[in-house]
C-alpha cells in the first residue's frame, strides 16, 4: 500500500500509513490539573486559570478552565471579567464545598506546569518509538514497534494509568494510523478519554464530523465548502472531484484525500536547538568587574544546567555584552571537541568578560552553541541510517554545525581553547 503515487499529499513523505500506530496524548484541562496537584482543595471544584490575571482583579483572559467550570460556559481566551459574570470568585472565607456557583481563580504559573509536563514526558518516552511533543500538554507518539493493533487499547490504558498514578493528572488518548485521526480521536471523549480508530475505520470515523475537523481546513475554507453543500468530512469525501477542483484548483483533490483520512506525515522529534543562551538586563548599567563576574556566574549556571538537562554537549562558548546606548558585542571561543562541563563555561566566559572590565554594561548574556546531543533515545534507527527521509538524524546534525551565527552573535571563533 506504500506509495500512493499521485494520491499522496504534496510535501509529505511517502509512508505506509497502514503500518503506523500513532498515538496523540493531550492532558485534560492541563493548567488546572497542575494546580489541583499541589492543592487538593481544588479537586472536583470549578477552577479558572487566568493569563495576565492578578489575584482578586478582573484582569486577564482565561488560559483554561476545569471541566466543572466549563459547564458554566467558561472557556479558553474568554476575558476573566466575562468568566466572573457566570462564575463569581470563591472567597477563601466561603471555604470549599459551597456548591458549584463559584470558582477558584488562579494566575498562570508556567514554571510549575513545565515541571509537571516534563514528568509526563518522561513516561511518554518509555512508551514511544518516536516522541514528538507539541506545546506543553500534547504529544504524538509513534508506537508501531511497541504495540500492535491487537493490544494497543491495553497499551494506551496502561500509559494513562501510569500518568495518573505517577504524576497525578489525567490524559486523553487517541490512537489511529495517522496523526490527524489520532488528534481528533484524543479530543473525541475528553476528559480521561481513550479512543482507538483502527486501520480501515478512519474514513468511517471522520465521516460524521464537521469539515473543520479535517486537517488543514480553517474557517474560510469551511465556509466555502458549506457554500457548495459540503457540511461534513463524509460529504467532502464523496464530493464531486470536478466541482472541488473548479472551486479550489489542485487543492480540491488534496482536501478530499484528507477527508478520506489520508495523512502521511510521520511522527518526528522536534529539531534540536542550535544554541542555548541566557541574558540579563540591568535598569542601571553596571561597571564593577566583580559584579559583572557574579552575573556571568549565575548565567553560566542556568545555561549549563539547561544544556545538561537536554543532553547537549557544546563546542562553542560565548558572551554577549551590551554597552550604552545599544552596542552589542559578542565574543566566542570554540573548543576542540564538545563538552558538558560548567567549569569550562565558567572559565571561558570569565576570561572573555575581562575585555569589558572598564565598560558600563546594560545587558549580559552567556551562550553555548555548536551543540551535539548525547541522549537521543527518541530517534529511531531508521533516522540514524538516513533511510527515513532526507533530513536524517546524522545529516541534520552536520547541517546544524555549520549553520551557526544566529541571534546576532558574530562568529568570532578563536583558536582552540582546550587540547
Ligand atoms: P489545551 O490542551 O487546548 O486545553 P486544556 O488542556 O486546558 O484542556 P483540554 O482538556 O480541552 O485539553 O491547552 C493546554 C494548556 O494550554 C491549557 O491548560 C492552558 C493553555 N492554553 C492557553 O494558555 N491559552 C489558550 O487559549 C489555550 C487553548 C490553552
Ligand atoms: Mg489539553
Amino acid at each position: 500500500m506504500a506509495g500512493r503515487g499521485s494520491a499522496e499529499l504534496p510535501g509529505v513523505q511517502d509512508r505506509d500509513e497502514s503500518l503506523s500506530i500513532v498515538m496523540h496524548v493531550d492532558m485534560d484541562c492541563f493548567y488546572a490539573a497542575c494546580e489541583r496537584l499541589r492543592n487538593p482543595e481544588l479537586r472536583d471544584e470549578p477552577v479558572v486559570i487566568g493569563m495576565g490575571y492578578d489575584r482578586g482583579e478582573p484582569s486577564g483572559a482565561v488560559a483554561t478552565a476545569s471541566y466543572e467550570a466549563r459547564r458554566y460556559g467558561v472557556e479558553s481566551a474568554m476575558p476573566i471579567s466575562e468568566a466572573l459574570e457566570s462564575l463569581p470568585r470563591r472567597n477563601a472565607s466561603s471555604g470549599g464545598g459551597n456548591g458549584d456557583e463559584t470558582a477558584y481563580y488562579l494566575p498562570v504559573d508556567m514554571e510549575y506546569y513545565k515541571g509537571v509536563s516534563n514528568e509526563v514526558r518522561e513516561i511518554l518516552n518509555e512508551y514511544a518509538d518516536v516522541l514528538e511533543p507539541v506545546g506543553i500538554d500534547e504529544a504524538y507518539l509513534d508506537v508501531s514497534t511497541k504495540a500492535s493493533w491487537n493490544n494497543v487499547q491495553k497499551f494506551a490504558e496502561e500509559l494513562k494509568q501510569r500518568i495518573e498514578g505517577e504524576v497525578g493528572v489525567t490524559a486523553s488518548i487517541g490512537v489511529a494510523p495517522t496523526k490527524s485521526a489520532a488528534k481528533i480521536a484524543s479530543d473525541y471523549d475528553k476528559p480521561d478519554g481513550l479512543v482507538v480508530v483502527n486501520p480501515g475505520e478512519v474514513e468511517e470515523f471522520l465521516a460524521p464530523l464537521k469539515i473543520e475537523a479535517v486537517h488543514g481546513i480553517g474557517p474560510v475554507t469551511a465556509e466555502e465548502l458549506r457554500g457548495i453543500g459540503v457540511e461534513t468530512a463524509g460529504d467532502l469525501a464523496e464530493a464531486d472531484i470536478g466541482i472541488l477542483e473548479e472551486k479550489f484548483g489542485s487543492r480540491g483533490r488534496e482536501l478530499r484525500m484528507r477527508a478520506l483520512g489520508h495523512d502521511s506525515r510521520a511522527v518526528s522529534p522536534p529539531d534540536d536547538p542550535k544554541s542555548m543562551s541566557r541574558e540579563k538586563s540591568f535598569t542601571e548599567p553596571i561597571s564593577d568587574l566583580e559584579e559583572k563576574r557574579q552575573h556571568i556566574k549565575r548565567l553560566v549556571g542556568d545555561v549549563a544546567e539547561r544544556a545538561h538537562e537536554r543532553g547537549a554537549l557544546y563546542r562553542t562558548i560565548g558572551i554577549k555584552v551590551v554597552t550604552p546606548p545599544f552596542n552589542v558585542n559578542t565574543r566566542e571561543r570554540s573548543l576542540s571537541g564538545p563538552v558538558d562541563d560548567p567549569e569550562v563555561v565558567e572559565a571561558v566566559t570569565q576570561d572573555l568578560i575581562e575585555e569589558f572590565s572598564d565598560d558600563e554594561i546594560r545587558k549580559l548574556g552567556v551562550r553555548v552553541s555548536n551543540l551535539v546531543f548525547s541522549s537521543r533515545e527518541q530517534v529511531t534507527l531508521e533516522e540514524w541510517e538516513g533511510t527515513n527521509d532526507a533530513g536524517s538524524g546524522v545529516d541534520r546534525w552536520f547541517l546544524k554545525r555549520v549553520e551557526q551565527d544566529e541571534d546576532g552573535w558574530k562568529q568570532l571563533t578563536l583558536p582552540d581553547f582546550i587540547d
